[in-house]
């Protein structure tokens, strides 16, 4: 479900500025340039999406666990950051379900705007709040949230808290999550408050076991890729000679996402062909790690002010309130 809602371009690594939006396009750099690249956010078709929520239910995977915690234990806290009347505008929003929880928690919210480029997702999850939370108003705007988009004129006059959960911040490069957080404080404006979740530098083990599931799910995400190359590029990839590799890089504090190509071979696709040396890689999503200092660095260098963050008891996970 969340899945067309995850194909907004939120994935702006450094090899973005070489591919064009297609995918085709994108694909043809991605597999002629070395090392072999394709974004993260190719991962987000119907069946991705899929995995993807089956992935948030892990045993390992820890991050949606913790942060849906710290969310319901934290709440009222985090209320008290909203100010009257305000807006919460949401970046890109998956599942309303953390939104929920702080909206249950701020009874003076008047308004919440999920942000999302697929419109008719956002149109079913904003009918679902309706019904829910009928005193306030929900004013969906299909738009990709990581460019400048317009919000809605009804709420021009009230103070605005943006609201990014999920550590999605990690899957961009720290320099575009920098850029992302300056592009959000325009669009919220000045006095705005931002509400955002960040996975933190932890035990290795933890970490890549979150990427590495027993029952593999990770891995059928990542190959996932391949299958809709096959089918949307006419491509020809033999998913057995691939294997999904993750690992945390201590130097860039990311776990690194890779296909391994398990013999030589020579594949087609976007009617290129592409040859692979046995153990080569394409290296498909970075997600990045951060600790409460560096998250806060980073937010001042996008011009927020550190304003509250709140952890879980291991320190796996945190929440932060910025303010502008
Ligand atoms: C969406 N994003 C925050 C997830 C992450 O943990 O970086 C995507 C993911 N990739 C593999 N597992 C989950």
């Amino acid at each position: 479900m969340a899945a067309l809602a995850r194909s907004a371009l939120r994935y702006s690594a450094r090899h973005e500025a070489a591919a064009s939006d297609s995918f085709s396009d994108h694909v043809i750099a991605g597999l002629s340039d070395t090392p072999k690249w394709v974004s993260a956010k190719y991962f987000y078709d119907a069946a991705g999406s899929g995995l993807f929520e089956e992935i948030t239910e892990l045993p390992e995977y820890y991050p949606t666990r913790t942060e849906l915690s710290i969310l319901q234990r934290s709440a009222r806290d985090i209320a008290g950051y909203i100010p009257l009347s305000a807006a919460l505008v949401e970046f890109g929003t998956g599942s309303t379900k953390k939104a929920r929880i702080v909206i249950d928690a701020a009874p003076q919210l008047a308004a919440y705007v999920p942000v999302d480029i697929s419109a008719s997702f956002l149109a079913q999850e904003a009918a679902a709040v309706r019904r829910d939370v009928p005193w306030i108003a929900v004013l969906p705007v299909a738009a990709d949230f990581t460019r400048d988009f317009e919000l809605p004129p009804q709420i021009r006059s009230r103070p605005r808290v943006g609201f990014f959960p999920g550590s999605t911040i990690g899957n961009f490069e720290p320099s575009d999550a920098t850029e992302f957080l300056r592009q959000a404080g325009r669009v919220l404006g000045q006095g705005a408050t931002m509400i955002v979740g960040v996975d933190l530098i932890k035990d290795i083990a933890v970490l890549n076991a979150a990427y590495n599931d027993a029952a593999g799910v990770t891995a059928e995400f990542n190959l996932n890729i391949l299958t809709r190359m096959n089918r949307e590029l006419c491509g020809n990839f033999d998913l057995s000679s691939f294997r999904h590799r993750a690992f945390y890089n201590t130097e860039h504090h990311r776990i690194e996402m890779h296909l391994e190509s398990l013999k030589s071979q020579t594949v087609t696709a976007a009617g290129r062909t592409f040859s692979f040396a046995k153990g080569e890689t394409i290296h498909t999503e970075n997600s990045y790690k951060y600790t409460v200092d560096s998250f806060r660095t980073l937010a001042r260098d996008a011009g927020w002010r550190w304003a509250a963050t709140w952890t879980d008891e291991k320190k796996h996970f945190s929440v932060h309130a910025l303010k502008l």
